[in-house]
């Protein structure tokens, strides 16, 4: 078999065969450019910005040699803090492709987020966009390991974009086989600090295919454009890697996505596949009884990284006459693994196992659960992260044998379909991105009037879960609209934007165990 090839075998969830030698790169980035589509756009930003095939490939090479030059040697870790925007489909593939691992950050975390990444990673270099300049510097400058490079990717003197410029336009794949590490990508827990999930090369093959053509059916003449950005394993997947195995194309949006500007990207750009989280259908179905742009590009519509109401399903289909497929997928996992189809969909289900994977729940004492009843989601399949980072403890909790727990409550239905039932931990699901109550907690603790907190998920009238804060006030303090007001300045200076509560409650205990953990769940309404 020739070098870094993969061999699909026929059917949905076929088996996928790689070359001995194999790095991802070579069948993402160059394979177009000897299936002639050199001269096809494969990017296109809001902006107007158009790059071709034959033009990425350049870049990529490029990008990974001024990697290379910089002195990052193969295995090294390099942030990536980076809107979505082509530069970092080259700091990604450039990476790949030299041997270097490229490790995207969520762009909306703040410094002590980074500053932990920066040190647990012990990474190379920090490539960044100027726009998150004011969380990342003091990260660098407070964290105890000092990466040897740090990068803006444009701007004055010297940048990513200077170094792309001078750098040489040949590359040749480093050496990996399919098993190989390749990229991470950092998971939130309930409690302690992001864990970060190692992904093999092979990974990105299986998500494509498994999900990307198999289920979604995403086809060379299809324009994906998510909503979710490229750091999130559900954009990097749907924005990036599926136009790539497909040879298709994208349609970038670099600034927060909102139901304005998102859906004015579908109007003038006509993507075929939109990929959103719930949070933002239902912000988008407000928008709509105002407004009325023309969607009819989209084939189909894309939902994860929390449930989907079926009543925003309903409401979407109602008022755009398109249908969402609802899908869960993971970091661990890379991407979906359990979906509703094009010819399968039931709303307020997550649908059945992608071609590929299987699925099982557990009750507690470890048997699966009866039909019916609830238990622990386990899945198995080709694109699971390898391990943690440094983290024995908590791969072995998670990836048992070849299982991957999820960490999900789930039920099959009398149909075989999954439906989702909460969290076997305390984390929470807010506009599809992880937030820990404990962290909040801590932020709300800090403030001098508040004596204890407690945060837990409520539903909106959306249905969809937002944080609530249950509050201890130090004595003589008045509860009232204008300490709301100060706590939520408080929460929103020193949080990611989306964590801060939206419901305060003050009150004067917490359900606490007899070993004094706050027992959340009575909090819950
Ligand atoms: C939850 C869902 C119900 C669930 C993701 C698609 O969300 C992604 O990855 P994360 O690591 O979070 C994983 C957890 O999020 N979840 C995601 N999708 C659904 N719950 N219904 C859903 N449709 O708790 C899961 O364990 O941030 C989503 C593709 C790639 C991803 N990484």
């Amino acid at each position: 078999m020739a070098e870094h090839v993969v061999e699909v075998a026929p059917g949905k969830g076929g088996a996928l065969t790689f070359s001995d030698n194999f790095n991802v790169a070579v069948p993402f980035i160059d394979r177009h450019l000897t299936e002639g589509r050199a001269d096809k756009v494969v990017i296109r930003t809001s902006d107007g910005e158009a790059v071709t095939y034959g033009v990425l490939a350049e870049r990529v090479n490029r990008c990974g040699n001024a990697l290379k030059d910089l002195g990052i040697g193969a295995g090294e870790r390099v942030l990536i803090i980076v809107k979505d925007c082509p530069a970092f489909f080259y700091t990604f593939w450039g990476a790949i492709k030299a041997g270097i691992v490229p490790v995207p950050l969520n762009t909306l975390l703040v410094a002590k987020d980074y500053e932990f990444m920066i040190e647990n990673s012990e990474c190379a270099a920090v490539v960044y966009s100027p726009e998150f300049a004011a969380q990342v510097e003091p990260a660098l400058a407070a964290a105890s390991h000092k990466p040897e490079r740090t990068l803006l990717t444009e701007g004055d003197g010297e940048t990513l974009a200077s170094l792309v410029a001078a750098a040489s336009p040949e590359l040749d794949p480093a050496p990996a086989t399919a098993g190989d590490d390749c990229f991470w990508l950092y998971s939130s827990g309930s409690t302690g600090r992001p864990k970060g999930a190692v992904h093999a090369h092979r990974d990105m093959v299986v998500t494509s295919q498994y999900y990307g053509v198999d289920t979604l059916g995403v086809r060379e003449d299809d324009v994906c454009f998510s909503a979710a950005k490229l750091f999130f394993a559900y954009g990097l997947g749907n924005g990036m890697t599926f136009p790539l195995w497909t040879g298709g194309s994208c349609v970038l949006l670099a600034g927060r996505p909102m139901p304005d500007n998102t859906l004015e990207v579908v109007e003038t750009f006509k993507p075929t596949l939109y990929f959103g989280v719930p949070t933002l259908y239902a912000a988008q179905l407000q928008y709509l009884e105002s407004a009325s742009p023309d969607l009819s590009s989209v084939r189909y519509c894309v939902s994860a990284g929390e449930a989907l109401p079926a009543d925003i399903f309903r409401r979407w289909q109602d008022t755009t006459g398109l249908t969402i497929l609802d899908g869960i997928g993971s970091t661990e996992a890379l991407h979906i693994f359990i979906s509703n189809s094009p010819d399968d969909v039931t709303p307020g289900t997550s649908g059945r196992e992608v071609p590929g994977y299987d699925a099982k729940i557990l009750s507690e004492d470890g048997a699966p659960a009866p039909q019916g009843e609830s238990g622990t989601l386990f899945i198995r399949g080709g694109s699971t992260a390898k391990y943690y980072w440094r983290n024995e403890a908590k791969t072995q909790e998670t990836m048992v044998d070849d299982w991957l727990n999820t960490g999900d409550t789930y039920l099959q239905d009398e149909n075989g379909r999954f439906v989702y039932c909460g969290r076997s931990d305390d984390m929470l699901k807010v506009g599809g991105i992880w937030c820990s109550p404990f962290e909040i907690e801590g932020k709300l603790i800090e403030h001098p009037k508040v004596l204890e907190a407690a945060v837990v998920g409520r539903a909106d009238d959306d249905e969809l879960i937002k944080p609530e804060a249950w509050i201890i006030l130090k004595e003589a303090v008045d509860a009232g609209e204008a300490l709301e007001q100060e706590l939520l300045e408080h929460c929103k200076t020193g949080l990611a934007k989306y964590k801060y509560p939206r419901w305060f409650n003050f009150v004067d205990e917490l359900p606490k165990t007899a070993t004094g953990k706050i027992q959340r769940f009575k909090l819950r309404q």
